[in-house]
């Protein structure tokens, strides 16, 4: 519990069997529930995880691989129904820090967002610890999800979020994209419910083996479609809302001589 507000973490895993335990342990000790969602993995990260055993944990387990986004979503639920008032997500492969987690919570506790993403790019000299395809590719997405959702954010690829109850609800997790390009989705949903969102600098983290799941080539193009389909969510939604314009009375064109 932090100031009475029950916390919750989510995280994610796919065949993370040699990281899984260094990240559940390295969740601070204030959060309630620890969520790990084994994603149909083949390694025994399930097994892993169990023997972890600590204060709060559970391991839900998808029996076949679903996609990070729906793994997501099976965190999210379980955290609405144990009644979480702020649930964070941190990856199954120790790339967050927790040291910024409190920081990722403030807002989302003070009620002063209801969102609160990690942006990587505030973090000083960002770019000499980030994978120059990851920069790129991030500083290029990051810029047409402000132009689809209309957030003044950045680095929209970042996993490291926190979210309210009620972001979680207008989330709707059981409609959420279960692949990647779920943060580009979710950014779109929220946006449409008028949700507060706000960005916190976060510390990129690409240690030694580090790997990752996403090929730029079959991420491209999902992302793309997502954000095209926010973008015209929401603009199409701000035509409807807008009041009608006024008819003024034109005097009648003066009819042929
Ligand atoms: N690659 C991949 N990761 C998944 C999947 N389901 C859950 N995950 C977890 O989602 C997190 C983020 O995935 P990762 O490939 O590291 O993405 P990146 O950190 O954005 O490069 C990791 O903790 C994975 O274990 C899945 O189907 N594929
Ligand atoms: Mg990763």
């Amino acid at each position: 519990m932090v100031r009475g507000k029950r916390i919750a973490v989510v995280v994610p895993a796919f065949n993370e069997a040699d990281k899984i335990a260094r990240t559940i342990r390295s969740v601070p000790g204030f959060v309630d529930h620890v969520l790990v969602v084994d994603d149909g993995s083949r390694d025994g990260t399930a097994r892993q995880a169990i023997r972890s055993a600590r204060r709060g944990l559970e391991v839900i387990t998808h029996p076949a691989n679903r996609g990070v986004g729906a793994a997501i979503a099976t965190g999210y639920r379980r955290a609405l129904e144990l009644g979480a008032d702020a649930t964070a997500v941190m990856a199954g492969d120790a790339q967050m820090d927790p040291a910024d987690l409190p920081r990722l919570l403030a807002p989302v506790l003070a009620g002063e967002a209801d969102y609160a993403k990690g942006n990587r790019f505030a973090w000083p000299g960002c770019w000499r610890h980030m994978p120059v395809t990851r920069f790129v590719g991030n500083v290029v997405l990051s810029g047409l999800t402000r132009l689809a959702c209309g957030y003044r954010v950045f680095d929209s690829q970042c996993g490291y979020t926190v979210a309210s109850r009620s972001a979680l609800v207008a989330i709707d997790p059981d409609a959420m994209f279960a692949r990647y390009g779920y943060p580009n989705d979710l950014l779109g949903r929220l946006a449409r419910a008028g949700i507060r969102v706000v960005d916190v600098p976060v510390r990129p983290v690409y240690g030694p083996g580090w790997r990752s799941g996403i090929r730029l080539t079959t991420v491209v193009y999902p992302i793309l479609f997502l954000l095209a389909r926010a973008f015209l969510l929401r603009v199409g939604a701000r035509l409807v809302r807008r009041p009608p314009a006024r008819v003024a009375s034109v005097p009648a064109a003066p009819g042929p001589a």
